[in-house]
């Protein structure tokens, strides 16, 4: 479905002067107001190829209608988002799922969307059909070194279709681990991974960046062996310069400090990026900002800090990527959701007043270093992101013109009710 630049326009125009008397409102007591919007209007959140259709748990999956039927109709879907929104323009790919039979008109028909192409995931965690070696008990950290091999063939691979479409970076996420205890030797698993892991990395380009995910638990529930951050920080410093950590917000136990996570891998130089997602318990993959929306300000804020510190570039120096499913919800309705919140906890961090807060640092003044915390977190950003994305063309409400225009029943009678797209 096409959304024509004058239907975004109509649609603004009759909201403009309440828009307007509520940014005038907000951008009055901000200092850098201007600088501010810049860079919201310079920040890309990348969709991933998986979350476009309906997802499921293990017990059942209850699909929705209109949903993508090839890679095609996923990045015409992530081009509607970028045309509403103008900060969704990059896609994930994940390899099997999204193979690109064409890359020549992939790109094509990408670059027509504006969208570029952000971290190729590879996939060691199921066994496709026709595959000689099979992923029961791990991938790259397997006994056997036939399995390893495939494994390392595999993400290879999946860097050769990234160079074709100019993406810059692989993430590995492994499910490698044990169930049960005795099951593996922790110390082999660990070395068998980071050989296999030595091969790829041999096989990046000099511009590339590889992302280790890790992940504490399921579908292995005893030990994982990329578990943390300090084993992912482990495994990227014996790689090299090119490879990093990536943090997913659901791949944690219970109440870890992940501002604190992500200050210190940032300071190391090792935070290659994010996949952005909440919960309630585990690896939820909720929509992004619906259940501890502070802690995701939290996050940002030593994003901010350690960024600005280093002189890094916000938007580009980063991954930043939402991994979430959609159980429930119409996907592409959750995704423009979860970009608002990032948008959201990201303009609400650019408000701290990061001198401000290191004097009451200096002075052991506590109360007023929360008070300027959640005097940024309290203030209503959302006139801010909208105004940024007026400038970028896009609708200031992007999730009441999404319905306005019958989005969902479009793509339905386009497509069909019966639609199951590739993803989780
Ligand atoms: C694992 C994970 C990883 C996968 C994705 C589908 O839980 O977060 O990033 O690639 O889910
Ligand atoms: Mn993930
Ligand atoms: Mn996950």
């Amino acid at each position: 479905m096409l959304v024509e630049k004058y239907k975004i326009d109509q649609f603004n125009h009759e909201i403009l002067n309440d828009h307007k008397r509520k940014f005038e409102f907000v951008a009055s007591s901000v200092k850098n107001v201007e600088e501010i919007l810049q860079k919201l209007v310079d920040f890309q959140i990348a969709i991933p190829s998986w979350a476009l259709g309906t997802g499921g748990t293990r017990f059942g999956r209850f699909a929705g209608g209109g949903e993508p039927r090839s890679l095609e109709e996923k990045i015409e879907d992530i081009g509607l988002l970028h045309k509403l929104n103008n900060c969704s323009g990059a896609i994930s790919l994940h390899i099997p799922w999204d193979i690109p039979t064409n890359s020549n008109n992939i790109k094509a028909l990408a670059a027509q969307h504006g969208i570029r192409f952000d971290a190729m995931n590879s996939n060691t965690f199921q066994d496709q059909a026709g595959q000689e070696w099979s992923y029961k008990y791990g991938s790259m950290q397997h006994i056997d070194k036939g399995v390893r091999r495939q494994a390392i063939e595999h993400n290879i691979e999946v860097i050769k279709y990234g160079i074709e479409l100019g993406s810059e970076s692989l993430t590995v996420w492994l499910a490698d681990g044990s169930n049960f205890p005795g099951q593996l030797n922790m110390r082999k698993a660990f070395q068998n991974t980071l050989e296999s892991l030595q091969e790829v990395y041999a096989e990046l380009p000099d511009n590339w960046k590889m992302f280790v995910e890790y992940k504490a638990f399921e579908p292995n529930f005893y030990s994982t062996t990329v578990g943390d951050w300090g084993q992912s920080f482990l495994y990227a410093s014996k790689l090299g310069p090119k490879a990093y950590t990536l943090v997913d917000l659901g791949h944690h136990l219970p109440n870890a400090n992940i501002e604190q996570i992500v200050a210190l891998l940032l300071m190391e130089e090792k935070l290659g990026g994010f996949h952005f997602n909440d919960s309630k318990y585990s690896d939820d993959d909720l929509t992004v900002g619906s259940i501890n929306p502070y802690q995701l300000f939290l996050i940002f804020k030593e994003l901010v800090e350690g960024m600005d510190a280093r002189g890094m570039n916000h938007a580009s120096d980063l991954g930043w990527m939402i991994d979430a499913s959609h159980n429930v919800k119409d996907p592409l309705e959750d995704l423009l959701q979860s970009v608002e919140a990032i948008m959201i906890a990201y303009a609400q961090a650019l408000l701290v007043d990061a001198k401000e807060l290191e004097a009451a640092q200096l002075a052991n003044d506590v109360v007023r270093a929360q008070e300027i915390l959640q005097g940024a977190y309290r203030t209503d950003v959302r006139p801010l992101i909208a105004e940024a994305r007026l400038r970028g063309g896009a609708a200031l409400e992007p999730l009441n013109l999404y319905r306005q225009l019958k989005v969902r029943e479009n793509l339905i009678k386009e497509r069909g009710l019966k639609t199951v797209a590739t993803g989780l």
